[in-house]
């Protein structure tokens, strides 16, 4: 082991942060590069499902509400890409990258948006996940994208109360919006546990990226932590989660839950979801006609460069 990798190693686990001019293994650059531009795809990507409901919201109040969460979403897209640049990455590349289908985003955004509800169950469900995994995020060992956490989180939070308070107006009002709310947690709740990943004996990145202290829990920690503050969510809210094998365990001090669908997972992971297609081709349709756009900003910063060399 080199001088540098002892440095790097001692840095890392002394709990002190990794910062972008400091020397990195390349797989730990390798790996952050792939975790954040995954991220940073889910934000912009995650924009489309709910988009879907903004023409159609109810009241001003909620189309307000979801327009401010949606243009949320795409600025911690942009954090996230910035936190990858610091590490060398080609922000264009990394989107050509997204739509042509070589790099991964959550496996959450390939589900349809069926009802008003379910704007409210992303909130709830969806954000509740994002915030179990990415809080201790906050604390990752690579300095940008540990800090581009700590403002996501905090929006993060607001979006999860809106969806909670969302579905306990719809739970007060009339039986059919009753019937909305538990056909969307239905729907949602087996995918929102799938956001955690692949069990931790499947998972191939998890003990390098622990060991690294990118990621500060496995993939099951966190999916059990979500289970366990879902339940009396659920429970005040007055809806089911759809698991009948659901159920307190007093030894483990944790819920017992049925087995995720591992095929749906894997299929919806390789790019073949329900709305998998949809998703990609609607990204790439919006950045072919955004083109004229980065061309103008472009060639106007460039103009703006010259004159001042000349003034
Ligand atoms: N979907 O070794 P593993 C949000 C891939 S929230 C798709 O365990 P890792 C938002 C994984 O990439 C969602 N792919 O991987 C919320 C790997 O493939 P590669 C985004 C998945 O990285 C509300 C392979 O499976 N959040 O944005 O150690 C509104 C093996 O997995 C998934 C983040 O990205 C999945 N669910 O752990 C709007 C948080 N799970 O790359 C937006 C940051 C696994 O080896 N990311 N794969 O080919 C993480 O914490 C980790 O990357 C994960 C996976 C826990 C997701």
């Amino acid at each position: 082991m080199s001088e540098l990798e002892r440095d790097f190693d001692r840095l890392v686990d002394a709990e002190q942060r990794v910062e972008p001019r400091d020397w990195m293994p390349d797989g730990y650059r390798k790996t952050l590069i792939r975790q954040i531009a995954q991220h940073a795809h889910s934000e912009i990507i995650g924009m489309q499902p709910e988009a879907n409901w903004i023409s159609r919201a109810p009241s001003l109040r909620r189309k307000a509400i979801l327009l401010a969460k949606v243009q949320d979403e795409a600025g911690h897209g942009l954090y996230l890409y910035a936190a990858a640049e610091t590490l060398g990455a080609d922000r264009a590349d990394l989107t050509q990258k997204l739509v042509e289908g070589r790099q991964k985003y959550s496996s959450i955004f390939n589900y349809p948006t069926l009802n008003f509800a379910d704007v409210g169950v992303i909130g709830w469900l969806v954000d509740g996940a994002a915030i179990c995994n990415q809080v201790p995020l906050c604390r990752t060992s690579y300095g940008p994208y540990a800090r581009a956490m700590i403002r996501v989180c905090k929006e993060e939070s607001f979006h999860q109360r809106q969806g909670y308070e969302l579905l306990m107006t719809m739970m007060r009002g009339t039986d059919a919006q009753r019937r909305m709310v538990q056909d969307a947690v239905n729907r949602w709740w087996w995918p929102s546990l799938m956001m955690f990943g692949p069990s931790d004996e499947a998972s191939s990145n998890t003990a390098q990226s622990m060991a690294w202290r990118i990621k500060r829990h496995t993939n099951d920690e966190l999916r059990q932590k979500f289970v366990d503050m879902s339940v009396p969510q659920a429970e005040a809210l007055g809806v089911t989660l759809p698991d009948p094998l659901l159920k307190w365990n007093a030894d483990r001090g944790h819920h017992d839950f049925g087995e995720i669908d591992w095929d749906e997972f894997w299929r919806v992971v390789g790019g073949n979801g329900p709305c998998s297609k949809q998703r990609v081709a609607h990204r790439r349709a919006a950045h072919e006609n955004g083109e004229w756009v980065r061309e103008a900003a472009a060639a106007y910063a460039a103009r703006t460069v010259s004159e001042e060399v000349v003034a």
